[in-house]
């Protein structure tokens, strides 16, 4: 799979993807992520990428301009089968988006600053528009690092199968069970007895119970 990001900021999203699992995905081959600065492709002798908004009003809009020449030359490159703008204003980010775009070969993801881009990007470029949460960011990118980082892991090849994402919260619309690790007392603090019983059909009966109950109690919106 190949991600291109698009951004005024392209040196904020580096470090997210320089470590752990999504450096070791890139490192596989399984996913190559392109940054691009969004700056470059302005013609103006300053690199203006925006500009203030017609009708008057407060903040500016970023230029249709820069974001159309770069959306223009990625798109004479290759087909490309989405291309999202992250926005508060978006479809709220759900695992089933993940799960959807995980499969898909090439992306473009499109990072708003300011009080976001000129409408004509978003009615005849973009495809898909992505929040993460209601509530309001500086940026897309951070939003856009949440968005890859939750596609790439479940790209064929990138867990292996210690840290298979069909286990996840969410993947099948409820939430995990509570887990523990060494030692079984800590404190006067016992890890539950089924779990160090060894009764393989009895533990996951528990955490299958566990996990229904946790999801009626903190996301009974899960359920419905
Ligand atoms: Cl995608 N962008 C911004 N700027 N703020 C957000 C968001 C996106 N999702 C939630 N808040």
């Amino acid at each position: 799979m190949r991600i291109d990001i698009l951004s005024i900021l392209p040196q904020l999203l580096e470090s997210p993807f320089s470590d752990s699992i999504m450096k070791r995905a890139q490192e596989k081959g399984c996913v190559e992520i392109h940054l691009h600065d969004i700056r470059k492709y302005s013609l103006d002798k300053h690199h203006k990428v925006d500009d203030y908004q017609y009708g008057g009003g407060a903040g500016m809009v970023m230029s249709i301009e820069p974001i159309a020449r770069l959306i223009e030359k990625l798109k004479s490159e290759r087909d490309y089968d989405e291309i999202i703008y992250m926005t508060p204003d978006g479809e709220v980010l759900e695992q089933t988006h993940c799960n959807q775009f995980s499969l898909l070969k090439n992306i473009i993801i499109l990072c708003g600053h300011y009080k976001g881009v000129d409408e004509r990007i978003r009615e005849h470029f973009i495809t898909k528009e992505i929040s993460i949460g209601s509530y309001v960011l500086s940026g897309g990118e951070l939003a856009a690092a949440v968005l890859v980082d939750a596609i790439v892991r479940l790209v064929p090849g990138v867990l292996n199968n210690e840290t298979s994402a069909l286990t996840d919260s969410f993947q099948d619309k409820l939430l995990s069970p509570p887990i523990y690790t060494r030692p079984p007392e800590y404190n006067n603090w016992k890890v539950p007895p089924i779990l160090l019983s060894g009764n393989q059909p009895e533990i996951e009966k528990w955490r299958e119970e566990q996990s229904l109950n946790r999801t009626k109690k903190r996301r009974p919106d899960l359920l419905d």
